[in-house]
């Protein structure tokens, strides 16, 4: 079971490249925008196939080329290195 994040820097370099803390929630969110649909689906397979790796799984949903994605830890009840990490290989697989 992943600890809860007691080192709250570790979001720094996250909210630099645009992830925000949920208002009442301990979360992070995001919204990733494409050229297109097929870019937007293509990096949620890419990023599904991670997820799944990680046993770690984002919640997301999809309008066209819009992508909106909050991480929490579920089992912690708040985030964990988990979303820092799986924050991290969304934003990687953005480009
Ligand atoms: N994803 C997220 N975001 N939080 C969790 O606590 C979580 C998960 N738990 N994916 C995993 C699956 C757990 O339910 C399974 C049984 O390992």
């Amino acid at each position: 079971m992943p600890e809860k994040l007691t080192d709250r820097s570790a979001l720094d370099p996250l909210k630099a490249t645009g992830w925000a803390e949920v208002d009442g929630r301990d979360a992070i969110a995001k919204t990733f925008t494409f050229k297109d649909f097929r870019q937007a689906f293509g990096w949620m397979t890419q990023v599904a196939l991670v997820a799944e790796k990680m046993d770690h799984h984002p919640e997301w949903s999809n309008v066209y080329k819009t992508v909106d994605v909050t991480l929490s830890t579920h089992d912690a009840g708040g985030l964990t290195e988990l979303d820092v990490k799986l924050a991290r290989a969304m934003d990687k697989a953005a480009g």
